[in-house]
């Protein structure tokens, strides 16, 4: 048995959290968060856990010695933040090192909504361009645009930067109000979407987020609407987001995120008036490599130093 720190693993993580760890920790890896494989005696050693995707209660009842959980990413709604804080149990998430990746990803996928360059170039793939002339005109355009913004965080701060050049008006909706920007706040969701014709959604999972943008939201949004979600997809009411689409209560939408990962619902797939990615706005090799150092690093400071570096808000630790 070694004295290093032992480090559990439930579920697939990214390649150079597990490499980086193995430098400085003993690993245990088990295939989920039922940790079937592990023995009882290995769980009672387990200090530490880095995880990418769900770490539940049931989990931490099971870790007698837990000091410490690192999130890959910066929505940590799969951790029981709550069932951790209990236990007096770190939580550290991998905030900041992926909003430029993130906010790039939204304005990519705002603009291949309106613009639908997806379908454009797969009539070019096709042979269709010579064949049957130029591609349809996109009915949508970004020009003369009030986009709202969902959720005016660290994320959403650099959507609205990289608006600005476009020309758009900008507003935003949050619990309480910055005092640091110059965009129109609305104090309710609905009321923002009344005002614009585009919104961005980047908030968290929360039980107050969860199903915010409902059938009355995407009324207020209009049919020149669009609606772009680069936060989570539990924020979305899905069924009355197909309905709006289908009906042309909005014109378009564009979805990093879903309901139920990585099942998409058939009907969205089906629809014309849609952009759909596979949950990818920080999914680059430099952005996933930094979230994935921000993770061992916290993990590395707290067993040195007692202090992590990102811990979420939750958790009653303060950063280094
Ligand atoms: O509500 P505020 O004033 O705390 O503002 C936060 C806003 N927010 C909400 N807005 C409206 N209704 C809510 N119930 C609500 N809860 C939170 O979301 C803040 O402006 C923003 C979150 O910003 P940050 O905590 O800085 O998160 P970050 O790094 O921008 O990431 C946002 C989310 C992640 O949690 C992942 O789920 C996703 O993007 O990747």
């Amino acid at each position: 048995m070694s004295d290093r720190p032992l480090v559990l693993i439930p579920g697939r993580i990214h390649s150079r959290v597990r490499a980086r760890l193995a430098e400085t920790f003993e690993l245990l890896e088990v295939a989920d968060a039922s940790a079937t494989e592990a023995t009882p005696e290995q769980l009672s050693r387990v200090r530490g856990a880095t995880v990418s995707g769900r770490f539940p209660a049931s989990l931490i009842d099971r870790l007698p010695k837990l000091e410490v959980i690192g999130s890959f990413g910066v929505g940590y709604d799969g951790v029981d933040v709550k069932a951790a804080a209990a236990h007096g149990i770190v939580v550290t998430n991998t905030p900041d090192v992926l909003n430029d990746e993130v906010a790039d990803t939204t304005i990519a996928l705002l603009l291949n909504t309106l613009r639908q360059f997806f379908f454009a170039e797969r009539y070019l793939r096709e042979g269709r361009w010579e064949k049957e002339g130029a591609f349809p005109l996109s009915p949508l355009s970004l020009k003369g645009r009030k986009v709202g913004i969902h959720g005016l965080g660290r994320i959403g701060m650099e959507i609205a930067s990289r608006l600005a050049p476009f020309k758009v008006e900008i507003a935003y909706h949050t619990r309480r109000p910055r005092t640091d920007v110059p965009y129109a706040y609305h104090d309710s969701l609905v009321g923002l979407a009344a005002a614009v014709d585009i919104m961005i959604s980047i908030v968290p999972s929360t039980p107050q987020t969860n199903g915010a943008i409902n059938a009355a939201v995407l009324e207020a949004l209009g049919s020149n609407g669009v609606l772009i979600n680069v936060g989570r997809g539990s924020t979305v009411d899905e069924p009355a987001l197909i309905a709006a689409l289908q009906k042309g209560t909005i014109a378009a939408a564009g979805l990093d995120v879903f309901a139920d990962e990585p099942r998409v619902p058939q009907a969205l797939i089906d629809l014309p008036n849609l952009s759909l990615l596979p949950h990818v706005a920080s999914a680059s090799v430099p952005t996933r490599d930094a979230m994935a150092d921000l993770v061992v690093d916290n993990l590395i400071a707290w067993f040195q130093t007692g202090k992590p570096l990102t811990p979420v808000p939750e958790t009653p630790h303060k950063p280094a």
